[in-house]
């Protein structure tokens, strides 16, 4: 299939009034394009998720992916997973998103049932789980809702589970900051995105996407339950942490 990726340009011209970014309907159309121009790391994340789901997933057990957006994640995890009696359920609460990864999940013939759900990931009851991946989603809720969450999660997931958390993230030294911060603007701008599409698109997000260090995260898994969490992948601010059960 060579299907043209609709091309992300929703901040290329001057918006008189900047609103919060949301998950609409113009956002997932361009979805692909904008997460690949905008996220270093984000393809080899993808597929590398598909190898920790192989290693992790335990045969008749569920699957979570939250924040499921258009289904990269759990088609990665489909195409890897050997046991055909494990399920996965994709959750987003953007209808948009999930009609659209419905339809990916349909062209996709590997044999591992998908269930999509359109909810709040805050509202899921986790049962059976072996993993549940959270990939670039927690970085959305209000910093006070991230515990609970967690809690749920570590609830439902068998011993030895596995929570995949992959975040933008923060840095306690200013230093390191402004450096991240630069080479996150270069990444943006050798993907074409211009300074007023880099700078408005910053504005809409502001308040909706809170970062958080590496160090926090850890403590939180720790506070959550969490026997062990390593971070084990990273490409400028953008990191992944692997937490189990
Ligand atoms: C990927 N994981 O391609 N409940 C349900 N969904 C939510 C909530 C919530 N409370 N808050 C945000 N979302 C994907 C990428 S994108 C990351 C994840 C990004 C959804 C939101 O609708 C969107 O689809 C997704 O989380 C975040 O691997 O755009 O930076």
């Amino acid at each position: 299939m060579n299907r043209k990726k609709p091309h992300d340009a929703l901040y290329a011209n001057p918006h008189e009034q900047l609103v919060d970014f949301e998950f609409n309907e113009a956002v997932a159309r361009v979805f692909p394009d904008m997460i690949r121009r905008s996220v270093p790391g984000y393809g080899t994340l993808i597929t590398l998720l598909g190898l920790l789901a192989e290693e992790y997933a335990r045969p008749g057990s569920n699957i979570y992916d939250l924040g499921s957006s258009l289904g990269a994640a759990t088609l990665a995890m489909r195409r890897r997973i050997p046991h055909h009696d494990c399920r996965i359920i994709a959750v987003d609460n953007s209808a948009a998103m999930v009609e659209r990864c419905r339809s990916h999940v349909a062209e996709d013939l590997s044999p591992i049932e998908v269930e999509t759900r359109c909810a709040d990931i805050r509202d899921i009851e986790f049962q059976n789980a072996s993993i549940v991946v959270l990939n670039f989603t927690l970085q959305f809720l209000p910093p006070r809702e991230r515990t609970p969450l967690l809690q749920k999660i570590h609830a439902g997931l068998l011993p030895g589970g596995a929570l995949v958390l992959s975040e933008k993230i923060a840095f306690a030294d200013a230093g390191d900051a402004q450096l991240l911060d630069r080479l996150h603007l270069a990444f943006k701008k050798a993907n074409g995105y211009s300074a007023l599409e880099i700078s408005q698109k910053r504005s809409a997000l502001e308040n909706v996407l809170v970062p958080e260090t590496l160090p926090q995260h850890h403590q939180r898994l720790k506070e959550t339950g969490f026997r062990h969490s390593h971070s084990w992948f990273q490409c400028m601010n953008f990191a992944s942490i692997l937490a189990v059960k």
